[in-house]
């Protein structure tokens, strides 16, 4: 099965139209505070008055600036997701299992469109979201000392997953030997993107669409801080060695490093080309063995590295850098926090792939082209024809006899593409029963167990024996409803798939017999993510 190319950019690149302007960001420096009120601040919108309804019934949850409060921002940047007609509808009857009530009978019909056309307009004050507004949202919820010093629970703390549940915004935390779901709490409203862990497994650190960033507690099971750093965001990495939290915006336009032990603000980069070109941020990712960060531009054909090994010596070793004054007085400046080192493309890419020793990166165009950019010579090496649209942000590698191959699912074509890492020459296309989302296995598994997320067969799932390269089974675990992204244990015996549907539920396979062991009924779940798998970058999951 074939996607259109409309069809299947609408479905799953809904951001590529948006043409937003910078709102300022100006650099940053030194935490955030304590005590913020957990509000955000935006500046209000002056020169065009909301509808009396917008006022009355929506601004004290949604902020008056339409920023977000206890709800989520309304504006026409993050509503792309979300048809008129059905904001509409969540307008008047409101959001199951949320704190959104719904207002029909106190709307007439004309309130209800004003306030659907308010929505979906365009601020005439592109909003602001700079570091006094971020510092101004953080909000501590456990102070230090109320930190335990083990957990509370028993069990491999290693083997716990984080499932993120998206029909009533909230995250389930799993245990992975006793599949048991040990504890479940409220998210901020449409987390995405995978949830990143510390180094050692305790924190884990959560995105929503609408900017806030959650540090949770794996000891306590409970929420240590938030801020909120950006109206968009669309994913966040952590350095290698724990100490930042970089955070990807589209509104605005900026980069944002939190200290990933407080959540404090340490800095705002915005996101400019080398000509100044203003660009949203397509995603950030953390390249371990580099001691860097790489960083997609969405608007403009660049990439970004950001070294973090240089604030990390002066930090460490009080190394810092000399700089004369004019009146010959020496001064001391610690190096720059995060430098750019930009990377020329021959257009944007936007969809990323690392291999394993993070010297090469594949990245893949909204035109479908494939490249190869070397990130030690800082340049594009090759181009690649894949087909359709890869979704490389959902690659693997594994061993295939003696060389290293990767593999890619496809959001257009029906097939999985597999090439060798070394001379990236497509070994195989396997054919599947319709374009995918997610990819994953684990060294311990033979298998590799992939989606097909689009079209009449989204209740599949492809079991894929990783040295013939042939489809060895093809699941069905709950006909009909929507079978998407997998997750296997620390020891790689179960295969977790999310049933994605309102009253969903994850189905746990024995991954060599591949029969069902046990069904945990979930809310929607979509990502789900093994702490030990992550910490330990799997080659069989995502980073
Ligand atoms: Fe995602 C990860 C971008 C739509 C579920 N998604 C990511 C990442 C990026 C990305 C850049 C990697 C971030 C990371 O993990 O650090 N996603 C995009 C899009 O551009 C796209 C296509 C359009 C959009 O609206 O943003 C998109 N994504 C979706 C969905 O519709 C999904 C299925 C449901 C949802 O949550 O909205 C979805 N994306 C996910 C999940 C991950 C993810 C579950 C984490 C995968 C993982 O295992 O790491």
């Amino acid at each position: 099965m074939k996607l259109s190319r409309s069809t299947a950019r609408c479905m799953v690149l809904l951001m590529i139209l948006s043409a937003c302007t910078l709102a300022s960001a100006d650099s940053g420096s030194d935490a955030g505070n304590d005590s913020g009120s957990g509000k955000p601040s935006g500046k209000p919108d002056t020169t065009t008055r909301p509808p009396a309804a917008y006022t009355e019934h929506c601004a004290s949850c949604h902020g008056e600036a339409r920023l977000g409060g206890i709800g989520p921002a309304l504006l026409p940047e993050g509503l792309r997701r979300l048809s008129r007609a059905d904001a509409a509808e969540v307008i008047q009857v409101g959001r199951p299992l949320t704190q959104m009530p719904g207002f029909g009978p106190k709307l007439s019909p004309t309130d209800l469109s004003t306030l659907v056309d308010w929505i979906y307009s365009e601020p005439s004050v592109q909003p602001s979201w700079g570091p006094a507004e971020i510092r101004a949202s953080y909000v501590r919820h456990l102070a230090f000392e109320e930190l335990p010093k083990e957990p509370t629970f028993q069990g491999d703390r290693l083997n716990l997953f984080m499932v993120v549940e998206q029909a009533d915004h909230h995250v389930s935390v799993l245990d992975g030997d006793e599949l048991v779901v040990i504890h479940r709490f409220p998210s901020r409203f449409a987390l995405h993107g995978g949830i990143k862990y510390s180094p050692d497994g305790r924190f884990a650190f959560l995105a929503s669409r609408d900017g806030w960033i959650s540090q949770f507690d794996l000891y306590s099971l409970k929420i240590v801080a938030e801020i909120r750093a950006g109206i968009n965001t669309r994913n966040i990495a952590i350095s290698g060695d724990g100490r930042i939290l970089l955070v990807a915006n589209t509104l605005p336009h900026s980069v944002v490093a939190l200290d990933a032990s407080t959540l404090a603000l340490l800095k705002v980069i915005p996101a400019r080309s080398k000509q100044g070109k203003s660009s949203r941020v397509s995603a950030v990712y953390a390249a371990p063995s580099r001691e860097s960060f790489i960083v997609a531009l969405k608007d403009v054909a660049e990439l970004w590295e950001l070294d973090y090994r240089q604030d990390a010596r002066a930090e460490y070793t009080g190394l810092v850098h000399d700089f004369g004054t004019e009146s010959g007085e020496k001064i001391v400046r610690p190096p720059e926090l995060l430098p750019i080192r930009r990377i020329a493309l021959e257009g944007v890419l936007d969809d990323f792939f690392f291999d394993s020793e993070y010297h090469n990166l594949l990245g893949s165009s909204r035109n479908g082209s494939t490249w190869v950019v070397n990130l030690d010579v800082g340049r594009p090496v090759k181009k690649l024809d894949l087909g359709g649209l890869p979704h490389l942000g959902s690659g693997i590698t594994w061993k295939l006899g003696d060389r290293e191959v990767m593999a890619s699912p496809n959001l257009q074509e029906s097939s999985i593409a597999v090439l060798d890492t070394q001379s990236w020459e497509v070994i195989r296309q396997i054919p599947t029963l319709g374009p995918g989302f997610f990819l994953r296995s684990h060294e311990n598994s033979p298998y590799a167990f992939a989606d097909v997320f689009f079209g009449p067969h989204r209740d599949v799932i492809h079991v894929i024996d990783k040295q013939s390269l042939e489809i060895k089974a093809t699941l069905r675990p709950a006909p009909g409803s929507l079978s998407g992204h997998v997750e296997f244990t620390r020891d790689g015996k179960r295969a977790l798939v999310s049933i994605s549907e309102p009253d969903g539920e994850i189905v746990v396979y024995d991954s060599m017999s591949l029969e069902i062991v046990k069904r945990i009924p979930m809310r929607k779940p979509s990502g789900k993510y093994n702490v030990f798998n992550k910490i330990s970058y799997s080659n069989g999951t995502s980073h």
